[in-house]
């Protein structure tokens, strides 16, 4: 799941973050400004820009550092939605070897870069949501994964 970085990230993508860098058409969704901080700043910059654009003209073949998708619980609610890269939100890890099955948990993932949300064709929004067949619902908690990735390991930003 970690190895086609450049899967729905164009100069589009590239063209939305300018213009909300430059303030000219802000982001909608906090999934977006996750995306678009491809270099894990805390913030979206012309840096970020810069790593993008050499991915997509193939210069890199990567992200220095983040995976190609991040993952945050499904339902976690951002603090403030239109600053939420300055925040530490959980976020589940070791989903690299992902082989299909994901456990008693919901996921957002998120590909990083892609802030129009298409690298999965189809997908209306920047992000993807992965809903587990073992839900629990209704609950207010969810059995703790023991075949699954460890999650919520909360992160610090900066
Ligand atoms: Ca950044
Ligand atoms: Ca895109």
């Amino acid at each position: 799941m970690d190895s086609n970085y450049k899967e729905g990230v164009t100069t589009f993508d590239i063209v939305k973050i300018l213009r909300h860098i430059l303030g000219d058409e802000k982001f909608e969704s906090p999934y977006q400004y996750l995306a678009a901080d491809v270099d894990l700043s805390g913030s979206v910059t012309t840096l970020d820009i810069i790593q993008i654009r050499r991915l997509v003209l193939s210069v890199e073949i990567d992200f220095r550092q983040t995976p190609s998708w991040r993952f945050i619980p499904a339902g976690y609610q951002f603090a403030n939605p239109d600053d939420p890269l300055k925040e530490s939100f959980p976020e589940v890890r070791s989903f690299y070897g992902l082989s299909g099955k994901i456990l008693d948990a919901d996921f957002v993932g998120i590909k990083m870069g892609d802030v129009t949300g298409d690298a999965l064709s189809g997908n209306p929004g920047p992000a993807v949501l992965i809903q587990s067949p073992q839900r629990v619902r209704g609950t207010g908690k969810k059995k703790r994964g023991t075949r699954c990735a460890k999650e919520t390991e909360p992160r610090t930003n900066r």
